[in-house]
């Protein structure tokens, strides 16, 4: 539906004269206020933040749906940290399982792909005090050298900043060290919640909004790309996710460095915050859609499908969404172990493009950067069934 068409439908509603005006801005392409983004959360019917989350995923991709070909190394689950949301943290604290794997077991798992036409491997994991920076400088100089073309997304802004600070090391010093050891871009968790009274509740002892934020500002100085998550669904109100969204676009609005914004939905299985009641799809759906108006210079808006299962992703690609994220394959267990909805997430070409066709989009390849790698629209139907 074009700007034109939703406008007459919009002055026909029976939404009361602010929102209204917020809906207009929106269709004419214009930024909103945080003032304005708190009222949308509040009072918008969710089938108008649909409308138009919808309208500009459309004005600025068509149907294009983005994912990679990639998949995931965790070196470690042991981490220093006690983030209440986290299994990991109570598995630590309570001296269970913790593990941890040996440089030749992550460069063995990047062999398993030798011949197969994965763009990323993406390297998370908790925070170990004895896997330091140059072990990990290490490790992505050897993944380099078997596979140069392998873009490396890896460590979240928690895991560099104490990897800087072990090695006293500035954040400019340490970012171009692993760049040069092999770095190419940053993946977006760690951001959780901005504001410092959630922080203090939820996850207290790791670095700051302030520091995530110069961390990803620093890489990107370097030429570096990133992402950008947002934890939801707990015990934040709506002003925190408009505080959040902001300090993210104003950032952008500076350094131009994010490619993507990744809203995660806190899932409540086997953690220290288990009575929190996680949030309902109808939720999930204005959440995207909120991303998807407020975050105007963002390119892309991602949804992680193990997370949210793999129908649910499909609906949010009406309500803004335009990356899938990728194929994964996962063996890892941070989301797993929180309750996602994929036990191990993995899912073939085939899967994720009939995935997005179901959904009536048109399913693309991209690499990390988002150049296209093929359109499969275009791909013949005897040659999608051998897809894997
Ligand atoms: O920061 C931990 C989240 C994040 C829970 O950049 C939880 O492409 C929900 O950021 N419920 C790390 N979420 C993962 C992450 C990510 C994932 C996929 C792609 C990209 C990307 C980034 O996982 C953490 C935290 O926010 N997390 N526990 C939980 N119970
Ligand atoms: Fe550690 Fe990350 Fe879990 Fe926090 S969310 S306890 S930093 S693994």
């Amino acid at each position: 539906m074009d700007a034109k068409a939703m406008e007459v439908i919009l002055e026909g509603s029976p939404l009361g004269a602010g929102l209204k005006e917020v809906a207009a801005k929106v269709l004419k392409g214009q930024r909103i206020s945080p003032e304005e983004g708190l009222m949308m959360f509040e009072t918008a019917p969710l089938s108008m933040l649909g409308a138009l989350a919808n309208f500009i995923r459309e004005s600025k991709h068509g149907h294009k749906t983005y994912f990679n070909r990639n998949f995931h190394i965790e070196p470690t689950n042991v981490c220093v940290f006690s983030c209440k949301f986290c299994s990991y943290s109570r598995l630590y604290a309570n001296r269970e399982e913790g593990w941890e794997l040996s440089m030749d077991d992550m460069l063995d798992k990047v062999k398993e792909y030798d011949n197969k036409p994965i763009t990323e491997v993406h390297i998370v994991g908790g925070v170990h005090p004895k896997m330091d920076i140059h072990y990990f400088a290490e490790l992505l100089r050897k993944i380099k050298a078997h596979r140069p073309g392998l873009h490396i997304k890896g460590f979240t802004a928690v895991e560099l900043d104490y990897m800087f600070r072990k090695a006293k090391m500035t954040r400019t010093e340490g970012m171009q060290y692993l760049h040069e050891a092999g770095l190419d871009s940053l993946p977006g968790g760690g951001a959780e919640i901005f504001d410092s009274a959630i922080r203090e509740q939820i996850c207290a002892d790791k670095v700051d909004a302030e520091g995530w934020l110069d961390i990803h500002a620093t890489a990107h100085a370097l030429g570096m790309h990133s992402n950008a998550t947002m934890l939801y669904g707990h015990i934040e109100s709506y002003a925190h996710r408009i505080d959040h969204m902001e300090r993210l676009r104003s950032m952008q609005d500076r350094t131009g460095g994010f490619n993507t914004f990744i809203p995660l939905k806190f899932r409540n299985h086997d953690n220290e915050m288990s009575h929190v009641p996680e949030t309902t799809l109808l939720e999930d759906l204005k959440m995207y859609a909120m991303a998807r108006i407020y975050m105007d210079n963002f390119p892309h808006i991602k949804a992680y499908w193990p997370m949210l299962g793999r129908q649910q992703a499909q609906l949010t690609l009406s309500f803004g969404v335009n990356d899938m994220d990728g194929t994964i394959d996962d063996s890892t267990k941070i989301y797993s172990m929180a309750g996602s909805e994929e036990q191990n997430p993995s899912m073939t070409t085939r899967q994720l493009v009939d995935l997005i066709k179901q959904a009536g989009r048109q399913p693309v390849e991209r690499d990390t950067l988002y150049n296209e790698i093929r359109d499969y629209s275009l791909v013949p139907l005897e040659d999608q069934a051998n897809l894997n």
